[in-house]
């Protein structure tokens, strides 16, 4: 249900397409109308990473790919952004690594949660966890929708990513003692602070550099994966991120 025809050689074209599966989205009720806003907000701040990835966005990546392979029981949480833009991604990640996908919304309106399990099976996913009677189970420590988990999955998980978070559920998940990853173009925010493994990239690009990461790290001895993913300092790659835009900008301020 495209509105535009884009043709590729416009100039914006990856921007232009992107928005168009946000929309589709929200017709199609994967996509909540905050939704629309929170990507915004990520394609602003991703002109000061000049749409590319960063290498301490690739870094990131492979740290975090090393600690879903080292995790006894990882979880992919999948919100409706996630879902509109990377679900095949998503289910090649989940694949390679053997981390189960979890629908997990911030509004769970009815219907949505069907309609983000549809855009998972569409793009190849056997099982999803978290819909219907499946999502039994709470997280006490979280007020809203999100506390609602499936009892197969984010609740006996011992690390779950998280991409386009918000800040509570990100510490509470914390709190619970799970190791948290996520991708957000927001060094600043509450859930890029609060987690371990932060990838300060566009979820475009993070999660298909998390699936060449995971191809090419799997089958690594355990130890090396483990002090892969032990190594990573959040607070230095975060303090990377901010760096490198603020370098960015100051460069592009001489060119305007
Ligand atoms: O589908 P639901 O109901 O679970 O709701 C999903 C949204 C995204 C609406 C909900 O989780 C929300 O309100 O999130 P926030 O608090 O707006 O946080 C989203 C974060 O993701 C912000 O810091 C954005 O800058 C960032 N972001 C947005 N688009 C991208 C992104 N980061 C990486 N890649 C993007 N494409």
């Amino acid at each position: 249900m495209s509105v535009i025809d884009i043709p590729t050689s416009h100039p914006r074209y990856q921007s232009l397409m992107s928005r168009e599966k946000i929309v589709e989205g929200l017709h199609t009720k994967v996509v909540t109308e905050s939704g629309l806003i929170a990507h915004g907000r990520g394609e602003s701040l991703d002109y000061f990473l000049g749409e590319a990835t960063a290498s301490f966005g690739r870094a990131a990546a492979r740290a975090a790919v090393a600690r879903l392979l080292v995790s006894r029981h990882p979880v992919l949480s999948v919100n409706g952004n996630a879902a509109a833009l990377v679900p095949e991604a998503l289910v090649e990640l989940s694949e390679v690594t053997g981390a189960l996908l979890e629908v997990n919304l911030f509004y769970r309106t009815p219907g949505r949660e069907e309609a983000v399990e549809a855009a998972l099976r569409q793009a190849g996913a056997k099982t999803v966890l978290g819909v219907g009677s499946d999502a039994s189970a709470t997280i006490d420590e979280l007020q809203h929708a999100r506390r609602i988990v499936s009892p197969r999955g984010i609740l006996i998980a011992d690390t779950v990513f998280v991409p386009l978070e918000d800040g509570d559920r990100t510490e509470a998940l914390v709190k619970l003692g799970k190791s948290v990853i996520t991708v957000d173009l927001n060094p600043l925010s509450r859930t890029a602070r609060k987690s371990h493994i932060t990838i300060v990239d566009n979820i475009l690009r993070a999660l298909p550099a998390m699936v060449d990461e995971a191809r090419a790290l799997k089958g690594k001895p355990e130890a090396e994966l483990r002090a892969l993913a032990d190594a990573w300092d959040n607070h230095a790659g975060l303090a990377e991120a901010l760096r490198y835009m603020a370098d960015r900008l100051l460069v592009l301020a001489k060119e305007v």
